[in-house]
């Protein structure tokens, strides 16, 4: 990467213009503006971690720009992976975690992914792809029951099948809103985005040659206009193996996870932590006494130890 000059500190002259961050790739960032111009940027100093969804201020620099200013978000995601956290969307409507039948989906990386994005105050949606593929479809199908019981909307698709209903039941939840799009390496994230936005590969190919990648598989965050009148968007972000959560308390989980929630407040003990004190309602409520699943319950203590070993030692 080309070293920039120091910029003089006092830039107070220069006029900051408005504009939404429409790609990211590590410190390269595209920022649309003008109703619809595309600058990369790099933000000014190490101050902002600017993400995808991020509103900014910036200004010409050369033929580049500089962020000068990230505007307050009004949400954002976060997951770690073996390095550190990571922020990688702001201010979306809606998440749509997409599975497939192959790979072969981890539940505990859909529970994470589910309740990062109820953490963020986000609604989450799940979809299921490649119902084609058989019985892989449905047998994965069959281990979404939980996430149907507890309301959870979950979708089937098939995003190869051009005859494929499932497309069209998906539409009306994307109207009028941003979502991020988030799941495993091969599920089907970019084949889905390039059904529904005309020109998506063209552009992300575009944005790869402007970020000197050139890789198939999605290796950056980049937003997507669904509609003309620019009010519908889809974010498509790179496959993942780890959703870390290591910024939740442990004790705010189970109001996290809808089916534990459902629960909650019935305990013998105000402070219950639902692993293993008398009288608690949480575990009352497990099969096959209750509706609540033995598996959705034990990701819970998992998840729950997990949580407290990164808050640091001395804590139960
Ligand atoms: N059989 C089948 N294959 C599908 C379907 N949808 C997508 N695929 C294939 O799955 C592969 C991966 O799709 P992508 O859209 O690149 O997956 P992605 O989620 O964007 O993956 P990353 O960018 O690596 O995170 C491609 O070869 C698609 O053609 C489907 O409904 N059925
Ligand atoms: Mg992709
Ligand atoms: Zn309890």
């Amino acid at each position: 990467m080309r070293r920039r000059p120091r910029e003089p500190a006092d830039h107070a002259g220069a006029a900051l213009r408005e504009g939404l961050v429409v790609a990211a790739y590590g410190r390269h960032l595209l920022v649309e503006h003008d109703g619809g111009a595309r600058t990369l940027c790099h933000p000014r100093g190490k101050r902002h971690e600017t993400v995808v969804g991020d509103r900014v201020r910036w200004q010409t620099s050369g033929d580049a720009g500089v962020i000068e200013d990230v505007m307050p978000r009004r949400n954002v995601l976060r997951r770690q992976d073996e390095l550190r956290t990571k922020v990688f969307a702001a201010n979306v409507d809606q998440v749509l975690v997409l599975l497939a039948a192959e790979p072969v989906f981890s539940e505990e990386q859909l529970a994470r992914a589910l309740i990062a994005a109820r953490d963020a105050g986000i609604a989450p949606l799940v979809a299921l792809n490649k119902r084609d593929v058989q019985p892989a479809f449905d047998e994965a199908w069959r281990r979404l029951e939980p996430y149907r019981a507890m309301g959870e909307t979950v979708l089937p698709l098939a995003l190869t099948d051009p005859d494929d209903h499932g497309l069209a039941a998906l539409r009306p939840h994307l109207q009028g809103r941003v979502t991020l799009v988030m799941g495993a390496s091969g599920v089907g994230k970019s084949t889905l985005i390039n059904r529904l936005v005309p020109g998506a590969q063209a552009q992300t190919q575009a944005i790869s040659r402007a970020l000197g990648t050139g890789r198939h598989t999605t290796t950056h965050t980049t937003w997507y206009w669904l509609d003309a009148a620019r009010r519908e968007a889809l974010i498509d972000s790179p496959g993942f193996h780890a959703f870390g959560l290591h910024h939740l308390d442990p004790r705010r989980l189970a109001a996290l996870m809808p089916d534990l929630a459902a629960h909650l407040g019935g305990c013998r003990f105000l402070d219950c932590t639902h692993r293993q004190e008398p009288g608690c309602a949480v575990r009352a409520a497990l099969q096959p006494h209750g509706p609540l699943s033995p598996r959705r319950w034990q990701l819970y203590v998992a998840l729950y130890e997990e949580l407290l070993a990164a808050q640091g030692p001395g804590r139960t």
